[in-house]
């Protein structure tokens, strides 16, 4: 299936579902080498949801503002590169939202707790908007919003479950999105977590 949920959305429920196991495998030394922490805010805040990064670019949140930096600030060292197994399943959830060419140089991983959520926002640090956001979704369910693009616009929730792959291009591209607070239940993949991947062509 590949359902459009917006102008420029589109909906791959549970594509990933049969490579939980494969997927556990590379993310497991990706985040022993980069691993996830609370990223401070520009406001002085700690991000609720905790974050990593793989690929030539990683996003980063502190006192000077939001960006993309080539080294981790942790280990002062390259972010890890972007596994071979994440770089196909983004291009070929790109291909199959009619984005063919994506080649993402960076791979955000997110991870929620139960009462974790994210505020609505949108994603504007990437130089070029005319790429796609693909977003894999691992572990607890969560509630999904997609607004406008104005923050006051309505917004509409999906659920997201474990496996399911969305991508974000055109209109979609500069929505305001977020995260309704996680419930907390257990995943037989990811225990009390939701784990979000969103790969991007950041640079
Ligand atoms: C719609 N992550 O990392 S993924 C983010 O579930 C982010 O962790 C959420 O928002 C998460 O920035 C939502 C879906 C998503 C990602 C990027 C988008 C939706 C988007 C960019 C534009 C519009
Ligand atoms: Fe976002």
């Amino acid at each position: 299936a590949c359902t459009p949920v917006a102008p420029g959305a589109v909906l791959l429920p549970g594509l990933l579902t049969p490579l939980a196991g494969a997927l556990a495998a590379v993310l497991r030394p990706l985040l022993w080498q980069a691993p996830l922490r609370h990223l401070r805010t520009p406001g002085g805040g700690r991000m609720a949801v905790a974050t990593s990064n793989a690929g030539a670019l990683g996003w980063l949140s502190d006192a000077r503002g939001y960006r993309y930096a080539s080294q981790d600030p942790l280990s002062g060292r390259p972010w890890p590169p972007l596994p071979a197994l994440l770089d196909a399943i983004a291009r070929a959830a790109a291909a199959r939202a009619g984005f063919p060419g994506f080649a993402p140089d960076a791979v955000l991983v997110n991870l929620y707790r139960p009462g974790v959520g994210l505020g609505l926002h949108q994603d504007r640090d990437e130089r070029d908007a005319a790429w796609p956001i693909v977003s894999a979704s691992l572990g607890l369910p969560a509630r999904f919003r997609l607004g406008g693009l104005r923050r006051d616009a309505p917004t509409q929730e999906l659920v997201l479950q474990h496996g399911d792959l969305l991508v974000f291009g055109g209109p979609a591209r500069r929505c305001f999105h977020g995260v309704r607070p996680l419930a907390a239940g257990h995943h037989p993949w990811a225990g009390e977590h939701r784990l979000n991947l969103t790969f991007r062509r950041a640079g």
